[in-house]
């Protein structure tokens, strides 16, 4: 292999290793990506032992949308494991490829973590769920028409989002419900047409995110839970235009709750 710095992997060891030497930790058990809404509860859910910011790390940007965070925590958990928690992702929408999209979970997968929690806002299709409830993800469909994988990489994706992982969820909180993510490229949100697209075809969140991040970490052997923010409905589900600053709004009235999910779950896996 012909392998020169700035190809995907090398990359992923590269930051690997500074997080190594920056934070004096050799290994990782669990990394988190906490989305919009997410981030309050980040410096809740163990020890510190190292806050980095993610844009003086290899292969990483700032990102793009303001609220969207950009930090790398290491912490130990309450059950003595080694955390990764980014405040903050790249989207497919700002256009710097797939492999900067899933860096952060090839990162992780370098550092040796074996669970992802993947969360995200999204807006909610299924017209039951109010702005500020969080839903499980149980399977994605990938509007991108990209795939982070290279070459003919034929992965099974039958339990990308890990069963036993969702019912550990539910276990922490019964009253969450479960939904179809549907990842679509924007950054404009849907069309109503677009959103009724995907509810025929078995949605229930749309959202920019997340999906193209489970399909590295399916590739990479992790586990993967992912929970979605309803922050807004989908277009078309009522008769609200979509408001970025509302979705801000409403992450930030469900914070608090966010906050004590993300912490129960942690302490459980
Ligand atoms: I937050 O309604 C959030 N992200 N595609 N559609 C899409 N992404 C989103 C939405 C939404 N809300």
């Amino acid at each position: 292999m012909n392998a020169t710095v700035d190809d995907p992997t090398s990359l992923a060891l590269e930051a690997a290793a500074q997080i190594r030497t920056q934070a004096g930790t050799a290994s990782a058990d669990l990394a988190l990506v906490l989305g919009s809404g997410w981030k309050s509860g980040a410096d809740q859910l163990g020890t510190p032992v190292a806050d980095l910011p993610l844009g003086d790390l290899p292969g990483f940007h700032i990102p793009a949308v303001a609220g969207h965070g950009g930090r790398l925590l290491v912490l130990t958990t309450p059950t003595g494991k080694t955390a990764l928690v980014f405040t903050g992702r790249t989207h497919f929408y700002e256009e710097r490829g797939v492999d900067a999209v899933v860096h952060g979970v090839r990162t992780a997968a370098e550092l040796g973590v074996t669970t992802l929690v993947l969360t995200n806002g999204a807006g909610g299709v299924n017209p039951a769920w109010a702005p500020g409830q969080p839903v499980i993800i149980s399977d994605h469909i990938n509007l991108t028409g990209a795939s982070p994988l290279h070459g003919p990489t034929f992965i099974d994706m039958s339990t990308t989002w890990t069963p036993a992982l969702v019912a550990l969820a539910q276990q922490v909180d019964p009253s969450l419900p479960t939904g179809v993510y549907v990842q679509f490229r924007g950054p404009q949100y849907e069309t109503p047409a677009e959103v009724r697209m995907a509810r025929v075809l078995g949605g229930d969140l749309v959202g920019m995110s997340t999906a193209l991040e489970a399909i590295a970490a399916r590739e990479a052997g992790m586990d993967v839970l992912g929970i979605s923010l309803v922050t807004n409905a989908a277009a078309g589900v009522t008769d609200q235009p979509l408001d970025h600053a509302e979705v801000i709004a409403a992450g930030e009235a469900a914070a608090p709750r966010l906050a004590g999910l993300v912490r129960d779950l942690v302490g459980v896996l």
